[in-house]
């Protein structure tokens, strides 16, 4: 397999400045980018007709999961859109797997059954991938309104595109989260446009945490350069949602790098603004963090050689897994079959 987004290379030699904790950055990076090349292979076997439907990608997105998955305790749940797949990877779904639910094989993370927009590992802390935006909203506050009844002291991470702010199952979701004072983080991931809709055309205020008020939310607002700092930020929210049962909204200014889909052209922003977003990637920076914390650039190249033999094998997996028994579509219809 290639590399499609290619590693920067950089000669200069490290600083000696004290920095991150090394082994925890290169966990970060190494789960950033084993979303991203995860990402391309699914984007590779879409172009070779391997998987039907719609697949939306992670790419430029990534220190959102990882981040996410990294500050979660046991028990705690993140409920999200169609765009999933980082989050399955990044909470430990075995990339296999993944692929072979992409590719509605039996062996997939749902059986085959529920494709690139239905992802779902309850053991791993991941409670959906919802097709219907928005919907999810309510949903999350149940997850959260069944913590605090249960009072087992979990938190809901609930994601949503900012294009879903403007449902209106997310504003019941939310009113009630805030008036239940239930123990949840609504995160936006503000990738600026639904489909080709740009924010300008969808709400008339930019500060989407202008509504948290309304909804007796805590609110947050940054831009996501850096997966530490968001883990940071994020964890704070966490920690108020567990702890005093405060309710928050975080708006996370994000960017995918690809089309909405892999069907979108993309046509309605230009080069530049792809570029310049680009040249800020998370991901890179905190390649960089590693060589100036040390990290030399062959073991670099190692964790990339690595996680590519990961991603051939997934596809591997896929490809040679068998389709599900027909008989398997009617399965997990009636309770008595969960
Ligand atoms: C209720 C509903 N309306 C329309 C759609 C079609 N649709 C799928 S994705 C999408 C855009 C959503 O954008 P956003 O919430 O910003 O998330 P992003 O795709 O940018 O991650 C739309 C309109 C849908 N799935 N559900």
């Amino acid at each position: 397999m290639s590399r499609d987004t290619a590693r920067k290379t950089d000669t200069s030699p490290p600083s000696s400045g004290a920095g991150p904790d090394l082994d925890h950055l290169r966990h970060l990076y190494t789960q950033m980018l084993r979303i991203r090349r995860f990402e391309e292979a699914a984007a590779r076997a879409y172009t070779q007709g391997k998987i039907s439907g719609f697949l939306h990608l992670y790419i430029g997105q990534e220190a959102i999961a990882v981040a996410t998955a990294d500050l979660m305790e046991p028990g705690d749940r993140v409920v999200t859109t169609y765009r999933d797949h980082g989050f399955a990877i990044a909470l430990g779904c075995d990339s296999g797997a993944c692929m072979a639910e992409l590719f509605g094989k039996a062996t997939g993370l749902v059986g085959g059954v529920g494709g690139s927009m239905h992802f779902f590992a309850k053991d791993k802390g991941l409670w959906g991938g919802y097709a219907i935006v928005g919907s999810h909203v309510p949903v999350a506050a149940g997850h959260a309104f069944a913590s605090k009844y249960n009072q087992d002291g979990r938190v809901t991470l609930c994601f949503l595109g900012e294009g879903a702010m403007h449902i209106g199952a997310t504003a019941e979701g939310m009113n009630l989260a805030g008036l239940w004072r239930l123990p949840i983080v609504f995160v936006i991931e503000n990738n600026m446009y639904a489909m080709g809709t740009p924010l300008s055309r969808q709400s008339p205020v930019d500060d989407l945490t202008s509504r948290a008020p309304g909804w007796a939310l805590a609110s947050d607002r940054f831009v996501v350069n850096d997966v530490l700092e968001t883990r940071t930020r994020l964890a704070e929210a966490v920690a108020h949602a567990r702890n005093e049962n405060r309710p928050a909204l975080v708006e996370l200014l994000t960017y995918r790098f690809r089309g909405h889909s892999m069907s979108d052209p993309g046509k309605y922003r230009t080069k530049d603004e792809v570029d310049e977003w680009r040249s800020r990637d998370p991901l890179h920076r905190s390649e960089q963090q590693l060589r100036d914390a040390g990290i030399t650039e062959d073991a670099l190249t190692a964790i990339d050689d690595g996680i590519i033999a990961e991603m051939d094998a997934a596809t591997a997996f896929a490809d040679e897994s068998p389709l599900p028994e027909p008989a398997h579509r009617f399965r997990h219809n009636l309770i008595e079959d969960v």
